[in-house]
């Protein structure tokens, strides 16, 4: 039974996927790893059964539907079903550096709830990111940190390690929405559940091969989504026991 089950969906990643995932292998060979693929239609769930194949500790979920929020959301419950104490989710497209994660299991491991891999704290390495992506990921940030209390500089970051102790207190059916507004999301939710939250200084390259999935329209949804949150008052703050 893994203590670590490290979660990677996949959506047209074939170019990627080998590498990363050789790289959180040799990272963290303790961990577990499953990538849940949605019907990638360039066969990347092909090369995943492949990378399976040849590595006991590399797992594959088939999905007939599509979503980035619901494949994270199915691979934290596998996770918790093999009886993981950890959850880490990433990408696959080696935006996020496998050398990483070590240190955020360490802080993961020291009793912090959710940590996250942070691009905007002090020690990150932010490489390759264009200037507008950069300016609307820091005003957004900014944005959703003071609609929503919270001092998190990098709610958007996925490169994350829950605890599933937390993750057992979020309804996890309850969250609507998708990409960074998920992000978001869950930081507000593992923080209304009691959880605390700690990020750490990574290196980040914008992904320079493959196609983008999230991009301005996800951007734009994830104002709307914040702003609506915050004029409902939701804050990221425990709920006040009744
Ligand atoms: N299973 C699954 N994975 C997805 C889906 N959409 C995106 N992903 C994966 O989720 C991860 C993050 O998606 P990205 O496209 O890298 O999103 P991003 O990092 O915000 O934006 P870019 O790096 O610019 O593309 C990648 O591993 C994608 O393959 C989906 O619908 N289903
Ligand atoms: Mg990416």
């Amino acid at each position: 039974m893994p203590d670590v089950m490290i979660v990677v969906p996949t959506y047209d990643e074939i170019e990627t996927l080998e590498r990363t995932v050789g790289r959180l292998r040799q990272s963290v060979p303790h961990a577990e790893l499953v990538i849940i693929d949605d019907g990638s239609p360039d066969g990347t769930g092909e090369l995943a059964d492949r990378l399976a194949k040849a590595d006991a500790g590399t797992l594959v979920i088939h999905r007939e539907e599509r979503g980035y929020r619901s494949a994270v959301i199915e691979g934290m419950r596998f996770a918790m079903a093999r009886g993981a104490t950890k959850v880490v989710v990433t990408d696959a497209d080696g935006s996020y550096d496998a050398d990483d994660l070590p240190e955020l299991l360490a802080v993961s491991a020291s009793g912090v709830d959710l940590v996250i891999g942070s691009r905007f704290v002090e020690g990150s390495d932010v490489r390759n990111m264009g200037l507008r992506r950069r300016v609307l990921s820091r005003l957004g940030n900014a944005y959703a940190r003071g609609m929503l209390a919270t001092g998190v500089q990098d709610l958007t970051s996925s490169l994350r390690v829950y605890r599933t102790r937390v993750l057992e207190h979020v309804d996890l059916d309850a969250i609507q929405v998708d990409a960074y507004a998920f992000q978001i999301a869950m930081a507000v939710r593992v923080a209304q559940a009691g959880g605390t939250i700690a990020e750490v200084p990574i290196g980040f390259i914008e992904r320079a091969v493959g196609a983008s999935k999230m991009r301005l329209a996800e951007e734009l949804a994830t104002l709307g989504a914040v702003t609506k949150w915050s004029l409902a008052g939701v804050r990221a703050l425990p709920k006040a026991p009744r």
